[in-house]
């Protein structure tokens, strides 16, 4: 039987699907059903209100018949019993025939559209996303990212997701759509919302999967903004770097860039697939042991303070900070393998800057890269978002 390829064939024309009409706008909220905010909506909530009145219909025949039957044979003399049916060819046929059929529409219904829920069309817009404990990171083609959903309207958009922990699970009520997001492995999801979020308008994004104590702050916001405002957005987003002054960049862009080194770089002195920043060797931390005369060890025994310092190969703790991010194997530190990926192209020099900015002042964040304290010895300032 080649019913499964045509039916892959239908759900790729648009022509699939009870009442889809690109364009259409939100289906609003029933008492069982917040609104349905893309083109996925009505096919799941056809499916879900078909079966919500089949359960009506038969709560009220099986509980109404039972009621009549308790009714009408109840005891009134032991003979009574005798004389009651006790079989009924066409009713037992209907009770098996007619069901049968209505699971057979639920199933193939279901069977829709999931298919369409699992053929992403080929001109989606792409967005990364990663889910850890307790967030998102969703990443655009340009590099830019954000903790809230940003979506063009009338567009169909693809999600690749991946988990830097644990299970977690993508849920947008609205769109409905949900996915589990599982370390180790990529998974995909899509959805088109044509109708832009208006004002301060958004749709919920959840965590699904519970995945530790800080599973509820892993609510987010969905916004989708038409098409035009959505491309200036992106370029803005991608340009967060440039906004924030100089003097601002250790603390509001360090935590954020180093997010991207954590994964090898510990803050606290024990040593993971890279160096710690804190001091692990007895030499300093990464500040204080990239100054002349450290005795921090690389090219198997080398003290650094061989490269560092006037007329040296680095003049200045920067110059050698700079370099091994961009350059990771020209000294390799002892007791590590030459496994640092470079960021040549990948961070730009004010990045670099606010990184060695974090590096330079280590002692104002705490274990997880977050900043604790001002220079004065004040309440942190919110971080940037
Ligand atoms: C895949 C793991 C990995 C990632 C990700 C990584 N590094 Fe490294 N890094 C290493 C290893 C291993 C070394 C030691 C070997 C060497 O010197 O190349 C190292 C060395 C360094 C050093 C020299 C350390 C010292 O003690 O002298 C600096 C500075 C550094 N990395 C900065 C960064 C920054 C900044 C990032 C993020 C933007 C980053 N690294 C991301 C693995 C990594
Ligand atoms: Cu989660």
């Amino acid at each position: 039987m080649n019913l499964i390829p045509t039916i892959l064939m239908q759900a790729q024309s648009d022509k699939l699907g009870p009442a889809f009409t690109p364009g259409q706008a939100v289906t609003p909220k029933t008492f069982w059903m917040p609104e349905g905010a893309s083109t996925l909506a009505p096919e799941v909530d056809w499916v879900f209100d078909f079966i919500n009145y089949i359960n009506y219909f038969f709560f009220v025949l099986v509980v109404g018949l039972m009621l009549y039957f308790v009714w009408k044979y109840r005891q009134k003399g032991r003979e009574v019993y005798a004389r009651g049916p006790n079989h009924h060819t066409l009713l037992e046929l209907g009770w098996t025939i007619i069901p049968t059929i209505i699971v057979v529409v639920i199933f193939f219904m279901g069977f829709r559209g999931f298919v369409s829920a699992k053929t992403i069309p080929a001109n989606s817009y792409q967005i990364d996303v990663t889910a850890l404990r307790y967030g998102w990171v969703f990443k655009y083609p340009n590099g830019a990212t954000s903790e809230d959903l940003y979506v063009p309207a009338g567009k169909p958009v693809k999600l690749v997701m991946r988990s830097n922990d644990v299970l977690h699970s993508l849920y947008i009520r609205d769109f409905r759509v949900k996915q589990d997001v599982v370390p180790g492995r990529y998974t995909t999801l899509w959805f088109q919302a044509d109708q832009p979020t208006e004002g301060d308008k958004f749709h919920w994004l959840f965590c699904t999967e519970f995945c530790g104590v800080g599973h509820s702050n892993m609510n987010r916001k969905v916004y989708v903004l038409p098409e035009g405002d959505f491309d200036s957005w992106v370029v803005e987003q991608g340009r967060w770097l440039d906004k924030i002054p100089e003097d601002e960049l250790y603390y509001k862009a360090g935590p954020k860039l180093y997010a991207r080194c954590a994964s090898c770089h510990t803050l606290d002195g024990k040593p993971g697939s890279g160096p710690s920043w804190g001091n692990y060797d007895g030499t300093g931390n990464i500040w204080a042991r990239s100054q002349p005369g450290s005795q921090h060890k690389v090219d198997g025994g080398k003290p650094l303070s061989d490269f560092i310092g006037d007329g040296k190969q680095y003049p200045t703790a920067e110059a050698y900070l700079r370099a091994s991010i961009l350059n990771p194997g020209e000294h390799v530190v002892d007791g590590f393998g030459n496994v640092m990926p470079t960021f040549r192209g990948q961070l730009s020099d004010k990045a670099i800057d606010a990184l060695i900015g974090m590096m330079r002042r280590l002692d104002e964040f705490n274990a997880k890269g977050e900043w604790i304290k001002n220079t004065d010895g004040g309440a942190a300032a919110p971080a940037a978002k």
